[in-house]
């Protein structure tokens, strides 16, 4: 695997101007309050710098909604004896990037040969995670030969967008040896301010304009001596709900740093996994563990994790059921209280998803595909720009993926089984709970002479068939609810809990639902068919499909897309179906339907290989799951996936990819199961793997996990603070 040096930094090596939107996501950094993209310090919003901020939103006209840019407190242009040294324009002799993402620190080093000699920029900065308003910057020039370096520095309020401006208005300024920008969102009015501070012993001239507030540092160096600039900014909002820890004017780069990276250690010392035999695995894993506390929203009210992560307004920033079933597990597993956290989103968005299904004349809740602040539903009808027309299409992932409010309750119930925690139930998840139960019921057929209820027109998790009747994991999913929701009927009644809801009409609805949901069986050759007519689709592989394509970005579902009528899906369905409901199919079943769908799968999507993987641990074959690992535990850490869907730009880091490859880590490899409030552990480890080791949390305790080939020790251990 390129770039793999050391067990947690990430380096590549080399310049090349197309890997700039891949390594803005792959050398990402971020504390959860927002997320700065892994670009260059002179890079403006041509390269897609962005400090995206989490959970402030902004709709500008009839353009589609997304999550704001921050102004950047990190731009800077070095120019030496008066020439510029700038990329993408001044080709390097050398230069190198890396994260280290132990640490949390990213850094680059880029050399320019000058007529004269020898130019050196070496970069360091972060987002602090032990005050989320900060981020810090040291930047060091250094030449071979006697010059004089200018660095202009500071904040720039140009920001990318790309439905922008969201800045109704901007003011910049300088007051006090501090640089401001500050804009005012045009939809809400949400004050976006950074402040920053340059700590350099020179004197500095200051501009600003419209959008920025600079600092130019001009000084006569002598051969080989550094010349340091740090920058130490302040990023609030007028909606934030903590306030900054400290007086930006007291604060140094070695300070904000060292606290840090100490917040970093905590983090890692419950969340560092070890895999001995296998340093490329353990590398990839940890790789994606860093991304995942990124992103997670921690001390933030309301938020929860967009598909795309920080990195960027792409999905709109907007939370899909991505993050109750691939990524909740890693936190409740390593960080229980985030994992509430993100819980009570839904349980704050929950007005949202009641209007969604008053909107289409349901009852309940039926939260948005794409939700955005206040669970409004941020897709539209005509969510993809088809490639030949360059018309908007009409796409159905609003109106009939139902089968988003299952995969919330079904994040609910890992919660509590996984904490044993049932005080988010009195505090807003039975409501959850029982307006998904309603709004399946109203989702209910039944024909004349059936006794089973059926789902119609909906899209599944494979998402190029759409308006299928009755998707066998709808269906599953829908049973769920309603048996969910009866046991949590049967403990508020237990526990006496306070509530408006009239639960005996409710658990009798859910009980007769429950009982008589059609969940499509296995047929005579132990097949689960996908959807109604699936089996009679045309039976085209992958690759003749792909073939049929006139343009590499077109969309493979919809009306016409070429897989729509073959039976080629997106991702995991029936196989996500199995892997959830494990203990309901033997494992000849499990192994025939992953070997019919698992050719037939284009894994169009970066949730799909991690449940095939998990699926094939299961069935007892993990070298064939380990590839499928690789490939989520790697999705940005090697050239980007899919990026376009017809002519929206889609990539971004894939926390769900991460989350999965935890999930397969735990569940599938260390073979991780709860029986009787005690944790067990099965463990299916690939081949060449000696040691599996790993730390999680389970209801309140802390374990060590170490699985190998031939068993595994489960061990409680102290927890530290
Ligand atoms: O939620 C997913 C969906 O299942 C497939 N397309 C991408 C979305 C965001 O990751």
């Amino acid at each position: 695997m390129g770039g793999f040096v050391n067990r947690h930094i990430v380096t590549a090596n080399g310049f090349d101007e197309k890997n700039i939107p891949w390594f803005g996501n792959k050398f990402l950094t971020g504390n959860g309050y927002f997320g700065v993209r892994g670009t260059m310090e002179e890079y403006r919003k041509e390269q897609m710098c962005a400090i995206n901020m989490a959970g402030i939103y902004d709709r500008v006209g009839d353009k589609w909604r997304e999550p704001v840019n921050a102004p950047n407190p990190f731009y800077s242009v070095l120019y030496v004896d008066g020439v510029l040294l700038a990329l993408p324009e001044t080709a390097p002799k050398s230069h190198r990037q890396e994260l280290d993402f132990y640490s949390a620190l990213q850094m680059r080093e880029t050399v320019w040969e000058t007529e004269k000699g020898t130019v050196t920029l070496s970069c360091q900065r972060f987002s602090s995670m032990a005050d989320q308003h900060l981020l810090a910057m040291r930047y060091v020039v250094t030449a071979d030969y006697d010059c004089e370096i200018a660095v202009t520095t500071g904040i720039d309020g140009d920001v990318w967008d790309i439905n922008g401006p969201h800045f109704a208005s901007l003011k910049t300024g300088y007051e006090d040896g501090i640089r401001y920008v500050t804009g005012i969102t045009g939809e809400r009015g949400v004050t976006v301010t950074v402040k920053s501070r340059l700590l350099c012993d020179t004197p500095g001239t200051v501009t600003t304009d419209q959008y920025t507030a600079l600092e130019t540092v001009t000084r006569q160096v002598t051969a080989n001596t550094p010349f340091i600039l740090d920058t130490v900014a302040e990023l609030t909002t007028s909606v934030d709900v903590f306030p900054p820890k400290a007086e930006l004017s007291t604060l140094t780069y070695d300070a904000v740093k060292a606290e840090h990276v100490a917040k970093w250690k905590n983090i890692w010392d419950i969340s560092e996994v070890s895999i001995d035999g296998d340093e490329e695995a353990e590398f990839s894993l940890n790789y994606s563990l860093y991304h995942l506390n990124c992103v997670a929203p921690r001390n933030l009210d309301g938020v929860s994790i967009g598909a795309r992560g920080l990195s960027g307004q792409v999905y709109k920033g907007a939370v899909f059921w991505d993050t109750e079933m691939f990524m909740l597990d890693y936190y409740i597993d390593t960080d229980p209280k985030a994992a509430k956290d993100l819980l009570k989103y839904r349980i704050d968005t929950i007005g949202g998803a009641r209007e969604k299904a008053k909107e289409y004349g349901l009852n309940g809740a039926y939260y948005a595909w794409e939700s955005q602040d206040g669970g409004y539903e941020g897709c539209s009808d005509y969510n993809v720009v088809d490639v030949f027309t360059k018309r908007p299409m009409r796409t159905y992932f609003r109106d009939k993926q139902y089968h988003v409010s299952a995969a919330i309750v079904y994040g609910f119930m890992k919660y509590l089984k996984g904490t044993g925690d049932y005080s988010i139930i009195d505090e807003g998840g039975l409501s959850v709970i029982l307006e998904c139960a309603q709004m399946y019921r109203s989702l209910l057929l039944k024909k004349a002479d059936s006794d089973w209820y059926e789902i119609h027109d909906v899209v599944g998790p494979d998402e190029y068939h759409e308006r299928v009747n009755n998707n066998a994991y709808t269906n599953r999913m829908a049973k769920f609810v309603f048996e969910t929701a009866l046991s949590m009927i049967a403990y508020a009644k237990e526990k006496g809990l306070k509530t408006d809801y009239d639960l005996d009409s409710i658990a009798a609805m859910c009980k007769e639902s429950a009982e008589h949901m059609y969940v499509p069986q296995m047929n005579e050759n132990g097949l689960i068919e996908q959807f109604d007519g699936y089996f009679g689709l045309e039976d085209a592989s992958v690759e003749e499909v792909r073939s049929r394509l006139l343009d590499p970005k077109e969309y493979w579902g919809g009306a016409y897309g070429v897989a729509a009528d073959t039976q080629v899906l997106k991702q995991a369905d029936v196989v996500a179906l199995l892997s959830m409901f494990r203990e309901e199919y033997s494992v000849d079943v499990m192994r025939k339907n992953w070997e019919y769908y698992e050719p037939r799968t284009e894994h169009g999507s970066s949730l799909s290989a991690c449940m095939y993987s998990l699926l094939s641990c299961y069935i007892g074959n993990p070298d064939d799951a380990y590839p499928l690992f690789m490939k989520s535990a790697n999705a940005d850490l090697l050239p980007a996936g899919k990026e376009w869907i017809g002519l929206i730009y889609i990539g971004g880091t894939h926390p769900a990819a991460q989350g999965g490859a935890w999930i397969v880590m735990v569940k599938g490899f260390a073979g991780i199961s709860a029986k009787d409030g005690k944790l067990t552990a099965e463990p299916k480890l690939p081949k060449g793997w000696k040691e599996l080791r790993f730390k999680m949390m389970y209801q309140g305790k802390l374990y060590q996990i170490i699985a190998r080939q031939d068993g595994a020790e489960i061990k409680e251990i102290e927890q530290q603070g």
